[in-house]
């Protein structure tokens, strides 16, 4: 399905603010403000891309790296909660909001969080429903048995699926090239009995168009695809871990920028000006100097309480909090 002007310019305020958002967040992880994130910056037009494509009635199980990407494009997760929660003040992108659109959350094993989505599609054609699940997960967790045995279950069945494969050429330290054989995950596709195809992961577009294409696919009940989306993420697994790239390769890596391909495509085709997208960049600008203002103010003043209440808890109160009665 074509997109309208409107959707165009809606999905590149949804990937400039992702992509502005996730690099404040990267930010303030590398000066130690906050802890813990594993950035996906460079991923942001794959979540983008999917998001524009499903129903807010469609679950989508979101990545370690693309959850606030789909939630954003998705709707009703704004930038002042991409950050805030970040402080702890707004609730994250992983929790299902109430009346927001589905989604089915992660846990700590990679991978291991692809039958689930599995069952969720089960249960769904079990009511009766023509919703789609989405399944996303990296190329580390692809190799995973728990992975191949979810897509080999949902080829058997049929089942109103699309997995989409982060494929960023890297788990942690260790390279694609060195934990399979396979030229490609997309051509794994066949093996489970599904279409499989390689996109872009920077273009947000050809991932709206494939996806929409799979989510078709499963909706009228002709089984699952499977996309692999390829990308160069811009940061090491996480802060703190050494990354095996040299700089050279990164800052090249960064000349393949999503919001600048969305940009330039829609000043293309005349959907957008230089003008109205530095509007659009200005407006997203703003938002977020603003939440990072509350977030940081807000850790400032736990900061302070924190130091107000030096007296230690004594063993009794302790105790008293552990044990029912
Ligand atoms: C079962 C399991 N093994 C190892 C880990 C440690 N771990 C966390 S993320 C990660 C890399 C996953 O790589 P990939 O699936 O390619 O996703 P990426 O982080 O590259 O987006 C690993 C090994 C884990 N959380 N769970
Ligand atoms: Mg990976």
């Amino acid at each position: 399905m074509a997109l309208s002007e409107e959707q165009l310019i809606a999905m590149y305020r949804a990937l400039a603010g992702s992509r502005a958002a996730e690099q404040e967040i990267t930010e303030l992880n590398k000066q130690g403000v906050l802890q813990g994130h594993h950035s996906g910056l460079g991923h942001e037009a794959i979540g983008v891309g999917v998001g524009f494509a499903v129903r807010p009635d469609d679950c989508v199980q979101m990545s370690h790296r693309s959850g606030m990407m789909l939630a954003h494009a998705r709707g009703g997760y704004s930038l002042t909660n991409a950050v805030l929660s970040q402080f702890g003040q707004a609730p994250s992108h992983y929790t299902q909001a109430e009346g927001g659109p589905r989604v089915c959350s992660i846990v700590g094993l990679v991978g291991t969080w692809v039958p689930m989505s599995v069952g969720v599609a089960m249960a769904d054609r079990f009511r009766g429903k023509d919703t789609v699940t989405v399944s996303f997960f990296g190329d580390g967790a692809a190799n995973e048995g728990a992975v191949h045995e979810a897509m080999n279950l949902a080829g058997s069945r049929r089942l109103p699926m699309v997995f989409v494969v982060e494929n960023n050429g890297f788990a942690v330290s260790m390279p694609t090239s060195e934990a399979t054989a396979a030229e490609d995950f997309a051509s794994r596709a066949a093996g489970y009995g599904m279409p499989g195809v390689t996109v872009d992961g920077h273009d947000a577009l050809a991932v709206y168009e494939v996806t929409t294409e799979a989510v078709a696919r499963a909706r009228a009940g002709r089984g699952p695809s499977l996309i692999e989306a390829v990308i160069t993420r811009w940061e090491p697994h996480a802060h703190g871990i050494a990354d095996l790239r040299s700089a050279e390769e990164m800052a090249q890596a960064r000349t393949h920028d999503g919001a600048q391909i969305l940009r330039s495509a829609l000043i293309e085709r005349g959907v957008l000006d230089e003008a109205a997208a530095d509007a659009i960049q200005a407006e997203i600008d703003q938002e977020i100097a603003a939440a990072l203002e509350q977030g940081r103010n807000a850790q400032a003043k736990q900061a302070e309480s924190k130091q107000a209440d030096p007296e230690p808890m004594t063993p009794a109160a302790a105790a008293a909090l552990t044990y029912a009665e």
